[in-house]
């Protein structure tokens, strides 16, 4: 046995720890937590079979804890360095995002944990963007701000001796591992001085409020952390009652009875004071970056059953366009599940059609078979009621939706056309690593699954 603390404690601490600290900066958060843990409340009383559900999955515990965060870095050596420093919690990047094709001038992975067992004791994810700063077109404006991110260092210089420290040892020992979340989060902290003057701050914000809110502050602060929710269209409502307006149109598939991959919605950024640091004064200012959002999370989609959804997806934003409605929410939600009606709506035609990936258990009173079986009796012993399957939860994100929520929060004047083409090598290159392919690693848990149900059957 090691003294070290398992990665997934780490992880699970830095994530109080960060919603601690965004509790205190954004206290609308806090009034979302409670929103949000009402609603789950009611929604898993008037709902046994949800609860039985999440208790098998073993999301249960974990519903109260799940956040997800978002921070933009700006320089690959940022990147780089982020990766060790998540990989010491046990987060790894998954799958590449790419915002450019709806007008935001970034890359993006995902950091999180990546078996079912880890995911269930800390799901803590960061969806992390690089700026793409070839993507600036005013050449002066572009040098300038490359000298402006070689000069920073956003991270402490105890939080990089900890992390190579946990690379030579293998690990963290409790008192280090305490040190370590707290010298990384600072990292995430609001800074109120911009590290710029107010001219450079507004020639940034013209190219693009994103490039402004990455080059003119001290580090990433952490821009949203965000609650899971078992209702979003309940939580959506209450927003509106506590005086938190959401935006108008929730990103992702429409309200189903079987959830699919992710719904996404958010309020608005709020316009915080800064001081601009320039020759001769500190100049106050404003800044706006920080919003809040709220996710409902349903069951992760196979190659085929993803392909289904961007198609109906397109069709429902195509029509929706057409009719004039895209930011119209009666008329965009009446389209958009008109399109999503062609999705089976039932958790065994998703599994029969083999459209979403699940966990598959022998029946609890499921007796030791007289012949063994293999996955090709899968189908017969689900209609002979000896095996069941539940869904495995989606732990990812949706570039659609996600560009919506940068849009929504970068006010639509800022919606710029880049024809520069998607560039995956580039942003591994800039990580220092490959991004795990997430639909491989659903297919893996799910082929663990059904090993230990037949195993639990066969003779
Ligand atoms: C990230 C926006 C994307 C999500 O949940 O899709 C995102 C950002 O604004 O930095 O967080
Ligand atoms: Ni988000």
């Amino acid at each position: 046995m090691s003294n070290f603390l398992s990665p997934n404690e780490i992880r699970s601490r830095f994530s109080a720890l960060m919603s601690d600290m965004y509790q205190k900066e954004v206290p609308l958060y806090g009034d979302l937590i409670d929103l949000v843990s009402e609603v789950n409340q009611a929604v898993l009383t008037k709902q046994p079979e949800l609860k039985q559900q999440l208790e098998l999955t073993g999301e249960l515990p974990r519903l109260d804890l799940e956040r997800h965060g978002a921070i933009r870095l700006g320089t690959a050596q940022e990147l780089a360095t982020i990766r060790r420093i998540f990989a010491v919690m046990g987060m790894f990047p998954v799958g590449y995002y790419d915002l450019a094709p709806a007008g935001v001038p970034v890359h993006s992975t995902a950091f999180r944990a990546i078996d079912a067992e880890s995911l269930n004791q800390s799901p803590f994810r960061i969806f992390t963007s690089l700026l793409r700063l070839e993507l600036i077109d005013d050449v002066n404006l572009r040098n300038t701000a490359a000298e402006i991110l070689a000069k920073r260092n956003i991270f402490t210089p105890k939080a990089i001796e900890l992390t190579e420290i946990c690379e030579q040892q293998g690990g963290l020992t409790k008192e280090q591992a305490e040190q370590f979340v707290n010298e990384v989060l600072e990292t995430f902290r609001w800074h109120k001085e911009a590290a710029v003057s107010s001219e450079v701050y507004k020639a940034l914000h013209d190219q693009h409020r994103l490039i402004a809110d990455v080059v003119a502050f001290k580090g990433p602060h952490i821009n949203h952390l965000t609650p899971r929710t078992l209702d979003i269209d309940a939580v959506q409502a209450g927003m509106l009652k506590r005086g938190i307006p959401p935006k108008e149109i929730i990103e992702g598939p429409p309200t189903r009875k079987c959830p699919i991959l992710l719904r996404q919605t958010s309020f608005k950024a709020l316009e915080e004071q800064v001081f601009f640091i320039n020759e001769t004064d500190k100049e106050l200012g404003s800044h706006t970056a920080r919003f809040g959002e709220i996710e409902q999370r349903g069951v992760a989609l196979t190659p085929k059953g993803r392909a289904l959804y961007d198609q109906l997806l397109n069709q429902s934003r195509q029509l929706s366009k057409e009719k004039g409605v895209s930011q119209e929410p009666v008329g965009y939600m009446e389209i958009h599940q008109q399109a999503f009606a062609d999705f089976p709506d039932s958790y065994q035609e998703l599994q029969e059609q083999g459209l979403a990936y699940f966990y598959y258990f022998a029946k609890k009173d499921a007796k030791k078979l007289d012949k063994p079986v293999t996955s090709q009796d899968i189908p017969s012993l689900l209609t002979q009621g000896i095996i069941e399957i539940e869904p495995i939860v989606y732990e990812d994100f949706l570039p659609v939706s996600a560009a919506g929520i940068f849009q929504s929060n970068l006010g639509d004047a800022q919606q710029k056309m880049y024809d520069e083409v998607s560039n995956k090598q580039s942003f591994e290159q800039a990580l220092g690593t490959a991004v795990y392919d997430e639909l491989a690693l659903y297919a893996e848990i799910q082929q663990s699954s059904i090993e230990a149900c037949l195993k639990a059957l066969n003779p």
